[in-house]
């Protein structure tokens, strides 16, 4: 079976899966919201990350039929979530070949009347070379999911393109800065880089997370820089969806 035949296969039988990474506002330390991560329960091949199969499913347009599972799962997961009165946010991983059509703008058209959650908590992450190399097509779709009250986050922050030719132009409400960067934290270097980041999302008015964060040190240098959240191993490892629901969202 090809890598697309598979993944179609994968869904119908249920074989994919969501773990939930924390994401911490940095000043009260409370768990505002989760990244999604997919996992593929793999019949024959085991338990498999992203890096084993989220290239090709790029490359052979496959991807779409996963974003289109992700669009449901979270959208119930939400759901579920406000049921419980509790108003915690979820932001998924999407592809630049997600903005390059208007399918996903009208599956979460769709599933927003549907399912009829607050739009504010399911929010995008997309690195910033999947919008500037198609960027007419991505800029237009990501303004109307904004419209409609989603939000866009940029992953990775900081390693791709020269950003500031296209900051302002960028429609976003988040920077995600790298990981690479927040590791740099440790060393006691590296805060100029950070400290830039939060000062350049501050101009633009957008939010800022650090991913990556492993140490209380890091932590620490973080909430002085007025970085708004932080998300990494310091916190917690991405955990399957029952465990995060358990730990963070259980009888408060
Ligand atoms: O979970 P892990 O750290 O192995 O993720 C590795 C990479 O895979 C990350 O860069 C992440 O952005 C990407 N990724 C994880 N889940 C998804 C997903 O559901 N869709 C897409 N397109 N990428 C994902
Ligand atoms: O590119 P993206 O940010 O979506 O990648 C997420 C990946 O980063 C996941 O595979 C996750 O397991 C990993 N990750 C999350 N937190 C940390 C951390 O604190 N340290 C390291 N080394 N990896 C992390
Ligand atoms: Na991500
Ligand atoms: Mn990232």
């Amino acid at each position: 079976l090809t890598i697309a035949a598979e993944l179609k296969r994968a869904i119908v039988d249920n074989e994919l899966e969501l773990y939930l990474q924390p994401q911490l506002d940095s000043a009260s330390g409370e768990v505002v919201g989760a990244e999604a991560l997919l996992r593929w329960n793999h019949p024959v091949k085991g338990f498999l990350t992203p890096a084993a199969f989220i290239d090709v499913a790029e490359q052979t347009r496959a991807i779409r039929l996963v974003t289109g599972w992700l669009v449901k799962e979270s959208f119930g997961i939400i759901k579920r979530w406000e049921q419980a009165g509790r108003d915690l946010f979820l932001s998924f991983n999407i592809s630049a070949l997600d903005l390059a059509d208007n399918e996903l703008l009208l599956r979460m058209t769709e599933e927003l009347e549907h399912q009829q959650i607050k739009p504010a908590n399911i929010e995008l992450e997309i690195v910033e070379s999947a919008i500037i190399e198609n960027f007419q097509s991505a800029s237009a779709i990501l303004s109307k999911l904004r419209e409609l009250g989603f939000h866009v986050a940029i992953d990775d922050f900081g390693t791709g393109y020269s950003s500031l030719a296209y900051l302002d132009k960028l429609p976003v409400d988040k920077l995600k800065i790298d990981r690479e960067f927040t590791s740099k934290l440790e060393l006691g270097e590296g805060a100029g880089i950070v400290k830039s980041i939060v000062d350049l999302a501050s101009n633009f008015d957008l939010r800022v997370l650090a991913e990556g964060v492993e140490t209380l040190e890091q932590e620490q240098l973080l909430k002085q820089l007025g970085c708004h959240r932080v998300q990494g191993f310091y916190y917690s490892k991405p955990i399957p969806l029952a465990e995060f629901e358990q730990k963070y969202l259980l009888p408060q």
